[in-house]
C-alpha cells in the first residue's frame, strides 16, 4: 500500500460578491412586489403576505456576513431572483470546468506539477451543469491529463468522499496523482425568492491534488484515516432532475430549487459529525489534544462551534477552527477545503489536523492529515 498526501490545493473565488445588505434590499423589494401582485388574496385572507427579511436576522442565526457569486446582477434584480449565466456553446468550456480549471491550476502549480501528471481527475459537487459527458472528463482534456475521470455527488459532501476515492486508489497503486475538483454554483440551484434560505450559499470552485507521500515535490499534508458515512433524509432535498419534463413539471416550482429544515438538520446532522470524526480519530489512535486544526464544512457558526467543542473537548480557538463562512458562506462541498486551503501552510511538520463536510443525504466525511 502507498501513502497518499494532499500535496496542493487551489481555490477560485469569483470576483461579484453580495453584502447581507443588498441582499436583503433584494429580497425585500422582490416580497413588496409579490405582495402588491397578490392584494386581493391577501386582503381575502387567502394567501399570507411574504414577511421581509433581515440582515441582522441572517448575521446572527448563520454568521454569514456576504456570499461570492458569478453573477450578481441577476440575484439581485427583484424581477428575476436567480443568477443569468451565458449558456456555453458545445465547442466552448462549461462554466463548471472554466471555475474548476483554475482551482486545478493552482493546486498543481503549488504541487510542483503539470496536468500531465495527473491520471485520475474527480469532479466532485453537488450538481452537474450537464447529464453528459461528464465535466470532469472535460477538465482532464483541458488540462492535458491521463488515465480517467468522472463526476460524483454526494452534495456538501462531495470534496472529502472524492478524496477518499482518490486516496483509496493511490494507496492500492491503481492511479499514481489524482485532481478532486469541486466547482460549487449553488447560485443556480438555491431559491433566492425565499427567505428562509436565500443568504445560505455562495459560488466557487476549490480542487485537490492527490498522490503518493514519497513523490511529492514539496510541503504536503499525509493523508491518514479517511472515512465516509450516509443516512437517507429528506430534510435537505432538491427534486429538480432528468425526469423533470417526463413528469410534466416544466413549470416553475418551489421544490426544483433546494429546500430544507434547517432546524432538523442542525439537531440530527450534529450528533452524527462529532461521533463520526471522534471514531475516525479513535481508529488511529489520535487524542483530541493531537488535533492543531479542524477544517470543517461552513454551513453555520453556531454549528461549527458546538462540532469544535464536541470534538476537542473545550471550545477551540478561532485559529484552530477557522470559518471562512462569513465571507463566502455555504459553499456546498467546497467549504472545507476553502477553510483548509487558506488555513494551513502554518502548521509545522506534525502537526494534526481533520477536513470534515457533512449535508444533504446525510452525508459526513473526514480525512485526517498530518503535515510532513
Ligand atoms: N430574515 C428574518 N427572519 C427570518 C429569516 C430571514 N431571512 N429567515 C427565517 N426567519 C424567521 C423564521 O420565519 C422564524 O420565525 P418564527 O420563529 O416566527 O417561525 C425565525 O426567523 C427563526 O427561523 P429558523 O428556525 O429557520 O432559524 P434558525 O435559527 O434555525 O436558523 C438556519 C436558520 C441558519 C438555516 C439554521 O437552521 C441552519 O443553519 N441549519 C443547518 C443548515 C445546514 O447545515 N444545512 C446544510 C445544507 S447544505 C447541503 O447539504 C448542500 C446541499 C446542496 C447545495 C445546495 C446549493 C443551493
Amino acid at each position: 500500500m502507498h501513502q497518499p498526501a494532499i500535496t496542493g490545493h487551489g481555490v477560485f473565488t469569483p470576483q461579484q460578491s453580495i453584502t447581507n445588505d443588498e441582499l436583503v434590499v433584494a429580497f425585500n423589494a422582490y416580497a413588496d412586489r409579490w405582495n402588491a401582485g397578490h392584494a386581493a388574496a391577501i386582503e381575502a385572507g387567502e394567501v399570507e403576505p411574504m414577511a421581509h427579511s433581515s440582515a441582522e436576522f441572517i448575521a446572527s442565526a448563520s454568521g454569514i456576513e456576504q456570499r461570492y457569486v458569478l453573477d450578481k446582477a441577476g440575484v439581485l434584480d427583484p424581477a428575476r431572483m436567480y443568477p443569468r449565466l451565458k449558456p456555453r456553446a458545445d465547442d466552448e468550456p462549461s462554466i463548471m470546468a472554466e471555475i474548476g480549471l483554475d482551482a486545478a491550476r493552482q493546486a498543481l502549480a503549488r504541487a510542483g506539477r503539470t496536468g500531465a501528471d495527473i491520471d485520475l481527475v474527480i469532479c466532485a459537487a453537488s450538481n452537474h451543469e450537464r447529464a453528459y459527458p461528464a465535466i470532469a472528463i472535460e477538465i482532464q482534456k483541458l488540462l492535458g491529463a491521463g488515465g480517467f475521470a468522472f463526476d460524483m455527488n454526494v452534495a456538501c459532501s462531495s470534496a472529502t468522499f472524492g478524496i477518499q476515492a482518490a486516496a483509496d486508489m493511490i494507496r492500492t497503486g491503481s492511479v499514481r496523482r489524482a485532481l478532486v475538483v469541486n466547482p460549487e454554483i449553488c447560485s443556480g440551484h438555491l431559491e433566492w425568492r425565499d427567505r428562509d434560505c436565500h443568504f445560505i450559499f455562495g459560488d466557487v470552485a476549490t480542487a485537490v491534488v492527490i498522490e503518493r507521500a514519497d513523490e511529492a515535490q514539496g510541503a504536503h499534508f499525509v493523508i491518514h484515516g479517511t472515512r465516509c458515512a450516509t443516512e437517507f433524509s429528506n430534510n435537505i432535498r432538491n427534486n429538480d432532475g432528468f425526469l423533470r419534463r417526463a413528469h410534466d413539471q416544466m413549470d416553475d416550482r418551489r421544490d426544483m430549487q433546494f429546500m430544507q429544515n434547517g432546524r432538523k438538520v442542525f439537531k440530527e446532522v450534529l450528533p452524527m459529525v462529532s461521533a463520526h470524526i471522534l471514531s475516525n480519530m479513535a481508529d488511529e489512535g489520535w487524542q483530541p489534544d493531537d488535533l492543531k486544526r479542524l477544517w470543517l464544512h461552513q454551513a453555520n457558526k453556531t454549528m461549527n462551534d458546538f462540532i469544535g467543542r464536541k470534538v476537542l473537548g473545550r471550545v477551540p480557538d478561532a485559529a484552530e477552527q477557522p470559518n471562512i463562512l462569513q465571507d463566502y458562506a455555504n459553499t456546498s462541498s467546497a467549504g472545507s477545503i476553502i477553510a483548509f486551503s487558506q488555513n494551513c501552510e502554518d502548521l509545522a511538520p506534525g502537526d494534526k489536523g481533520v477536513i470534515c463536510s457533512f449535508g444533504a443525504g446525510y452525508s459526513v466525511g473526514s480525512v485526517l492529515v498530518e503535515r510532513a
